[in-house]
């Protein structure tokens, strides 16, 4: 039986790949930030499982700040591989907190792969990358030989624990792979993601418990993807041969508005009717031209995306209709 290690096992990747793990039969143990400890609503099937919980399923409350509380339950493991998941991941957030943005989503990384180097076995380590380590590239689709020109303070944080990867590639030796994340989204999405924040909106607003829905700029475009595709990605990368960075996208790219759009026709709705835009949810800057070209993933791996983002929107919807009883 392999055994994974997962930090940020309570978020919306970290839960999927719990359960794709535990479905290979694998053991995995997953640390979830101490001061979230309470939010674990995308880990309550799973720790509702007798058969899994503390079976299968091991979670361990730590902080990547508190290098000690991270080693103990990863010297106790001692895994076959680790996925680095965790992070402040909010983009607009990373303009408000921009020192500890860096300290967890970069300092965090380089202190997990010196803990890594340091494991009798070193495992191999995963880290999940961004495609906001190019900013707003001179040339699209970008790929995994894009160069690294980030734009915002969570890109640049991001930016340093993907070159840090790849040294301790390259230096220690380490099995250290870079998923290059672009946008995945789930009924799992934190809440403050514009997908998430979209479709909660348009339920609330058929079930008559809202009024409108205030977003920033409507016009951005994403290359958006399904969580659950980005997940196998993950598991994908480590199974290779050599370690190598890959790029997870799907190449197609959508608007802001085009979620706004396919949400409300979703509820028999008019957007236009009830969608505001407001100064305090634009971003001093704002990646452009994301798109990403996920070749070396198909070629070397197998991976495609299968799910549209058409259907991930259509599930989203549908998902919060449900948990308000609409
Ligand atoms: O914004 C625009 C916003 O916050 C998407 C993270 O997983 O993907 C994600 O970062 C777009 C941006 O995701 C609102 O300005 C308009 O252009 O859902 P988001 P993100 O910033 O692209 C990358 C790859 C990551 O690595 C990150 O961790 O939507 N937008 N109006 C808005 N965004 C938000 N959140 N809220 C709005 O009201």
């Amino acid at each position: 039986m392999k055994r994974a290690f997962i930090t940020g096992v309570e978020g919306q990747d970290g839960s999927y790949l719990a359960e794709l793990l535990l479905a290979k039969n694998y053991e995995v143990h997953g640390i979830i930030r101490a001061s979230t400890s309470g939010n674990t609503a995308n880990l309550c099937h799973l720790k509702a499982d007798p058969q899994v919980f503390r079976k299968t399923l091991f979670l361990y409350s730590a902080d990547l700040e508190d290098a000690d509380s991270i080693r103990t339950p990863l010297e106790q493991c001692a895994p076959d591989e680790i996925y680095h998941l965790a992070s402040q991941s909010h983009v607009g957030q990373s303009f408000e907190k921009v020192e500890e943005t860096c300290r967890i989503t970069g300092l965090g990384t380089l202190r997990l792969l010196e803990m890594t180097r340091k494991l009798p076995k070193a495992p191999r380590f995963f880290h999940a990358s961004s495609s906001e380590i190019f900013g707003s590239p001179e040339t699209s689709p970008q790929d995994e030989i894009t160069p690294i020109a980030p734009i915002t303070p969570y890109g640049a944080a991001k930016a340093f624990g993907t070159q840090m990867t790849r040294i301790y590639r390259k230096n220690f030796g380490l099995f250290a792979v870079n998923g290059i994340l672009f946008n995945h989204e789930s009924p799992r999405r934190g809440e403050n993601f514009v997908s998430r924040k979209i479709c909660r909106a348009v339920a609330m607003i058929k079930a008559g418990r809202q009024a409108e829905l205030v977003l920033g700029d409507t016009t951005a475009q994403r290359d958006w993807g399904h969580a659950c595709d980005y997940v196998r990605g993950m598991w994908l990368a480590l199974q290779h041969l050599v370690p190598e960075d890959y790029v997870f996208a799907t190449g197609r790219v959508h608007r802001v508005q085009d979620i706004v759009e396919l949400a409300f026709q979703a509820v028999d709705l008019e957007a236009r009717k009830f969608v505001r835009q407001e100064q305090q949810f634009f971003r001093p800057t704002d990646p452009r031209q994301v798109v990403g070209n996920a070749a070396k993933a198909q070629q070397i791996l197998g991976w495609r995306p299968e799910i549209t983002f058409e259907e991930t929107i259509a599930e989203m919807v549908r998902f919060e209709l449900q948990a308000l009883g609409v």
